[in-house]
């Protein structure tokens, strides 16, 4: 392999002081937080040390040479000590927090966006995810790049530093092929090629398998297998059968020749090729130790290696990095297959203290050990990567318009009600219609983006016409890709929908331009795509997801496509305010709020108006139904808007003396008004409460209590104020088609009776009114649970449960 022009060999040396010095950070910050939490409460908290060792060689030759400031990485969850050390060394990571590593407050064990304070790009943890982010990530940059904006800002490369065992996940084969489908550019995968997981040594070959599948997906592959020692010894008369030696040696036997050392692979080299003449001079000349520094010389340790391999990459196609490692690489543990969450004892610690030449009590030191501090701190100052300033972006807020019109048909179901409210935005031509960016895995009709599509166009780098237009074969969709289109059009898998959220709502942090995005999706499918889902809100992404259709309404669909925890998922979710409309205007009011909550940023305290944290902002997500209900006709005032983003509101207002009152959520409305006005004759002053958001409404209910538990004695929340009349001997029935858990909280609130009606077994096929009836959410159940909550005469229009 050629040494790139540029690396001088005081690069070189300074390189290799600070691969040293970073593997010694990575190793103390590990061994020093267990130290300590052992001394404190008893638990050792897993180390890691091995798995972030393997990277120490790659990570320094990225972050200290070949990283621009616009790349991003994607760090491979156990090198996060490893990325720590690197920031400390530059300047952007405190002691204090390597001190605390693992500890409250301190540097996180796996890379964090929200809660580290070093500038991580992609959190990962959760295998796999971080990986396909920066697939996505790269197809945003395009995106953005494409439609005129960041035009001053240079593209930069999406990194991802892969554990082998990383690409177990199917999620990154997934994203791979929606990364074929758009054409990316300027994304590395790393691959830590340990041949180690956290169980097991890896299958012989595997290396082959993904060489292939990357080429098949377009990508560039480059092996990064041998050092430069290796490579140098191959030219040595008898390094042939060194080599093939090497290559035919199966992965659990080169590991443990690792941890065993120089002696053992005397003998087992001698063993095996010792009496073939020249290799066997080629072995003997070695002592042990330079003998084991040869076999350990793999390209993903050795820094001439590696930088000629990323420094040779391609300008911008997409290239995966298979780089030959060992987990735990200048450690004791180096090559053991049971060193994942290994740790170096106290006496192999100090050895290795000793090796590194770090004196007792100068742990810390930057430069300990190393020969000129000042030339370390000046290589440090001309960092490429560090030396653009702050990496974490920002961009401004788009004004949102004073309202988002929608033609409200007298019957009509949230989902057309979804689908006219984009059309509506779709004509306008302003700053707020373009920022939009939707995406749907393979249900953008079924989920009525149709019309915003039709007008909008899908996006791609090149511009591709519909065939059947071109033909003049009519058809209701109008297909056409170009660099200009906003809507990005996936496969089905729905990871990729909400890794690709996930990017588009990092836009303004990533690529200093604000993105609009939206995604859709069946409900129920959201169980497929969670963890991604989950990893969005942990990244603090900004995007709109609406599931439609949802919940056993979807009748005919059966249980494969009926919903019923994601209600729950909803409020669990931290970072996602989560909605269920009824009507159309509550979720004209509700998307309006919506478009500007994505953009907030503020840290500010909650709002004592509903004691939700609206200023922090967040991500949305709107439970939708594909049911046409009779829509109420009223002007919409700004107090009821209030109320339906706050998350619930009088439909009927409760008398003084009310009996009973019937909360529901969703397109269950029709039945719970059909249930109060049946029963209004026998119970008095009964009231109707409308639940937007069980999520909203329970959030502000806890940070309430919170908030006068600690003092301020005034806090209320708004379902506080809501149920503040109402009498304490009245009854709720909350009724939703979901899990009953949804609103059975809201007796908790004042200490009133409830029964919560909803959904708690799979769904079948059926009509709505054999299912509604099926599972207890129709008309007549919501009145047998008011009579048996709220007895009194007996409710004449109730008839007899099946
Ligand atoms: C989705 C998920 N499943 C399981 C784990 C637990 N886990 C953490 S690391 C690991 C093995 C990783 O092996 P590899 O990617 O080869 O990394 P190495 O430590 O060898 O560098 C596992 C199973 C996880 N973090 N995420
Ligand atoms: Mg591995």
């Amino acid at each position: 392999m050629q040494k790139p022009a540029d690396i001088t060999a005081d690069k070189l040396a300074a390189l290799s002081a600070l691969e040293r010095k970073v593997l010694w950070l990575a190793s103390w910050t590990i061994h020093n937080a267990n130290h300590l939490r052992e001394s404190a409460d008893g638990l050792k908290v897993g180390g890691h040390q091995a798995s972030s060792a393997s990277l120490a060689t790659i990570m320094t030759a990225l972050y200290f040479d070949v990283l621009r400031p616009q790349d991003r990485v994607a760090v491979k969850p156990h090198a996060s000590p490893i990325f720590h050390a690197i920031q400390y060394l530059l300047g952007k990571q405190t002691q204090q927090k390597l001190q605390d590593f693992r500890g409250y407050k301190g540097a996180q064990s796996y890379p964090s966006r929200t809660k580290d304070t070093d500038d991580v790009d992609f959190s990962t943890g959760s295998v796999g995810l971080g990986v396909a982010q920066t697939l996505f990530s790269s197809l945003v940059q395009d995106y953005v790049h494409a439609h005129g904006w960041a035009k001053d800002r240079a593209e930069g490369r999406m990194v991802a530093l892969v554990g082998d065992a990383e690409l177990d996940e199917g999620n990154i084969f997934e994203a791979l092929l929606d990364g074929w489908k758009q054409g990316l550019r300027n994304c590395w995968w790393i691959i830590d090629y340990n041949r180690q997981s956290l169980d097991a040594v890896v299958r012989e070959g595997l290396w082959e398998r993904y060489e292939q599948l990357f080429k098949n997906f377009g990508w560039d592959v480059v092996i990064v297998k041998y050092g430069s020692l290796q490579q140098a010894a191959f030219k040595e008369p008898g390094g042939d059968k060194l080599r093939a030696w090497i290559d035919t040696c199966p992965n659990q036997l080169y590991s443990a020749l690792v941890f065993a050392g120089g002696a053992a692979w005397r003998k087992r080299l001698n063993d095996e090729i010792g009496d073939q003449g020249d290799v066997s001079k080629l072995i003997a000349k070695r002592n042990d130790d330079e003998l084991a520094a040869l076999m350990n010389n793999l390209g993903g340790h050795d820094l001439p290696a590696v930088l000629a391999a990323l420094k040779g990459a391609h300008p911008e196609k997409p290239t995966c990095f298979i780089c030959y490692t060992v987990k735990g690489f200048g450690l004791p543990m180096a090559g053991h297959k049971d060193n994942h969450a290994g740790m170096m004892t106290p006496a192999q610690m100090e050895t290795f203290q000793k090796a590194m030449a770090v004196r007792p009590g100068h742990e810390w030191d930057k430069f300990e050990g190393l020969d000129a501090p000042d030339a370390m701190q000046a290589f440090l100052d001309k960092v490429p990567f560090a030396a653009g300033g702050e990496r974490r972006l920002s961009a401004p807020m788009i004004d949102v318009p004073e309202t988002l019109p929608v033609t409200i048909q007298p019957t009509m179901a949230t989902q057309t009600g979804f689908g006219a409210i984009l059309n509506e935005i779709s004509r306008g031509d302003n700053n707020f219609a373009q920022r939009i960016v939707t995406t749907s895995p393979d249900v953008t009709v079924s989920t009525n983006l149709g019309p915003w599509v039709n007008r909008r166009g899908l996006f791609a780098r090149q511009a591709m016409s519909d065939t059947f237009k071109s033909e003049h074969i009519p058809s209701t969709f109008n297909w056409e890709f170009s660099p200009k289109g906003q809507h990005m059009e996936l496969g089905i898998a729905e990871m990729n929908l909400f890794i690709l959220l996930s990017a588009l709502g990092l836009s303004h942090s990533i690529n200093g331009e604000r993105l609009l995005p939206i995604g859709t999706l069946y409900d129920p499918f959201i169980a497929r795509g969670l963890d991604a889902l989950n990893y969005a809100c942990y990244q603090d992404a900004r995007f709109m997801v609406v599931a439609t259709p949802s919940g056993i309404t979807l009748a005919g669909e059966g249980g494969a496509h009926q919903s019923i925890a994601e209600p729950l998922i909803g409020m669990a979710q931290d970072g996602l305010a989560s909605f269920e409309p009824a009507f159309v205007d509550e979720l004209a009011a509700i998307m309006h709020w919506s478009f500007g909550y994505m953009q907030k940023d503020g840290t500010g305290e909650a709002s004592e108006k509903n004691w939700l944290r609206d200023e922090t902002g967040g991500a949305v997500y709107l439970r939708l139904s594909t049911r046409p209900i009779e829509q109420i006709q009223r002007t919409m005032t700004p107090e009821l808007r209030g109320d339906i983003v706050d998350g619930a509101y009088w439909l009927r207002k409760p008398g003084p003396n009310a009996q009973v009152i019937v909360a529901y959520s969703g397109a269950i409305a029709p039945e719970a008004i059909a249930a109060v006005g049946l029963m209004a004759e026998d119970r008095r002053d009964i009231g109707l409460l409308a639940v937007t958001s069980a999520d909203r409404l329970n959030a502000g209910w806890s940070a309430a209590q919170r908030a006068r538990e600690r003092g301020l004695v005034h806090a209320r929340s708004h379902i506080e104020r809501l149920l503040g009349d109402v009498p304490p001997h009245c009854g709720i029935v909350s009724v939703g088609d979901g899990h009953p858990a949804t609103l059975a909280w809201l007796g908790a609130v004042e200490g009133h009776r409830t029964r919560a009606l909803g959904v708690e077994h799979f769904g079948q096929t059926g009509t709505l009114a054999d299912l509604y009836r099926h599972y207890g959410i129709d008309t007549n159940a919501i009145i047998a649970a008011a009579q048996s909550i709220a007895p009194g005469k007996p409710i004449r229009h109730l008839k007899a449960l099946p």
